[in-house]
């Protein structure tokens, strides 16, 4: 080779090298639903979950991850928004007719990304709420108030859970695969007369309910809520994780070839989330009785393969290298949430939240307490690292802001803290305290050697159905995490100083006004 030539190579191997360096990454926050700190098999939970493994060691995995409430609505809206949902009313589990809960003049994620030149998606479960007023929205025409007006340039949700009506996935606002012979009605008043529910008609069940979900039956299942028509529009319980996937995966591919075609590399951002593992679980038939631990291990299954799935369609496209995942979850796992899928009775010695108190609802830590896998190939962050520094979701806005080189003004997101250093694994600084909504709104802090609940109303079993520990007493309660992280002895009493600091810092935070 000669001189120039290989003057010439190097400078466009620098040139490579430079762009790949300021080149910003794709980002997708992939978030699975009342997946539990101890689910995992990287958090040694005993299904295996090998795609999802693999991304651990990509990166960094977080033993001390918190979402902002211990169910879904609330703690989506604090990720999307960099907002404690308790600030605000209307932040509670949303019905599947709910108006749109983040307000469209509200900051989110994906403006922080669109503004910042990328392209956005919100794909799979959403749960906050569609259309500018309760119980007005048109399922048969256009909705509207949707994603696409927080920041969302496509959309392809379920409106609430599986296991609330209307069961159908809904694009852009509108209906997906409408189907004009069955006009679709919901009501969470009252049923549609001649229509079975599960409360009438449970010989028509082919997954019996243990709580609740007795009322429209689609597809032998019982729901939150009444609906009627869908017809071919409705959804097939043990395809929506496959087809979740698919519409991920096809947005992706319609953008990488949307680049090509303008010769652009615009990046993208997805929020993607599935509905596995929330009740009612109902897995394809392929994983089925294959993880020994009954339908909720097998949705475990489920859900690592849309991972394995999604990273699958990166490598294909050569763009793994280029995109950040984040993987966590709304909330704490639960067993027995409303269905009789044996949760309970098959889990073996499976630890669904590892050796923390309580479960998805609570004030006690399993409530709030997540998986969080921040995952980048080497060269751009430690691989294979574990991490036990106290990071909440919250600060997603203004730590990948960072990333995305977008610009989030002081007024917005104003519980979001730039802690990207810690995200990428570059840094074990914690969070310097992470608060979480429990179901009765009530609001605990953490920090990284000490929780403190307030006293607060409430049974201390949840009162419902779900066999779990809320958390709830009169007296102030105060754990040691650094001796125990399993919230077993309240030391209160033995530690006066401490308890003040934490109720100030927590009436500092529940006083600050969001702007
Ligand atoms: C509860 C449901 C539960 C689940 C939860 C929301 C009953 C008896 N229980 O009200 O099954 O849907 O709401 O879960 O209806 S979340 O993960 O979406 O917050
Ligand atoms: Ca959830």
């Amino acid at each position: 080779m000669n001189t120039k030539l290989s003057l010439l190579s190097g400078c466009s191997l620098l040139a490579a090298i430079v762009s790949a360096q300021t080149q910003r990454p794709n980002v997708i926050v992939l978030l699975g639903d009342d997946v539990g700190s101890g689910d995992l098999s990287c958090y040694k939970g005993k299904v295996s979950t090998p795609h999802i493994d693999r991304l651990a060691a990509r990166g960094t995995m977080f033993t001390d991850a918190h979402a902002a409430a211990a169910t879904s609505t609330p703690s989506r809206y604090g990720l999307l928004t960099g907002q404690y949902p308790f600030r605000r009313t209307g932040t509670d589990v949303a019905d599947g007719n709910a108006e749109m809960v983040i307000r469209p003049h509200q900051y989110t994620l994906a403006d922080m990304f669109k503004e910042a030149g990328y392209a956005t998606a919100a794909i799979g479960k959403w749960h906050l709420g569609l259309g500018s007023r309760r119980a007005q929205q048109d399922w048969n025409g256009t909705i509207d108030a949707t994603p696409a007006d927080i920041g969302f340039d496509y959309s392809c949700i379920m409106a609430a859970t599986a296991d609330r009506v209307p069961c159908v996935f809904i694009e852009n606002g509108s209906v997906r695969n409408y189907d004009p012979t069955a006009p679709i009605e919901v009501s969470y008043v009252k049923n549609y007369e001649g229509e079975p529910t599960g409360k009438t008609h449970p010989h028509l069940l082919k997954l019996q309910p243990s709580h609740g979900h007795d009322m429209s039956i689609v597809n032998g299942i019982s729901r939150i809520g009444y609906m009627k028509g869908g017809g071919s529009a409705l959804w097939q319980d043990e395809n929506i994780a496959d087809s979740i996937a698919h519409f991920a995966i096809d947005w992706v591919e319609r953008h990488l070839d949307e680049n090509a075609r303008r010769g652009e590399q615009q990046p993208f951002f997805m929020y993607l989330c599935t509905n596995d593992i929330h009740v009612p679980r109902w897995p394809h038939s392929r994983f089925v009785g294959r993880s020994g631990l009954g339908l909720r291990g097998d949705a475990i299954l489920q859900f690592d393969e849309t991972v394995g799935r999604v990273m699958e369609a990166l490598e294909k496209r050569g763009i793994a290298d280029n995109t950040l995942i984040i993987l966590s979850s709304d909330n704490g796992a639960v067993l027995d949430d409303g269905y009789a899928d044996q949760a309970e009775e098959l889990k073996g010695d499976h630890r669904e939240n590892g050796m923390l108190r309580g479960g998805k609802y609570s004030a006690y830590e399993a409530g709030s307490t997540v998986p969080f896998i921040v995952s980048w190939p080497a060269g751009r962050v430690p691989q294979g690292k574990t991490s036990k520094a106290l990071v909440s979701q919250i600060d997603a806005i203004r730590s990948l802001a960072v990333v995305a080189k977008g610009n989030v003004a002081d007024s917005l997101a104003t519980d979001s803290r730039d802690q990207h250093a810690t995200w990428l694994g570059r840094s074990d600084k914690s969070r310097e305290y992470s608060v979480a909504m429990a179901y009765n709104r009530s609001v605990s802090i953490r920090t990284k050697d000490w929780k403190y609940i307030p006293p607060t109303k409430g049974r201390p079993m949840v009162g419902w159905g779900p066999k779990i520990e809320t958390g709830f007493s009169s007296e102030p309660q105060l754990y040691d995490m650094k001796k125990s992280v399993e919230e077993q002895e309240n030391v209160a009493k033995k530690y006066p100083k401490v308890l003040r600091r934490l109720q100030q810092k927590l009436s500092e935070v529940v006083g600050a006004v969001a702007r």
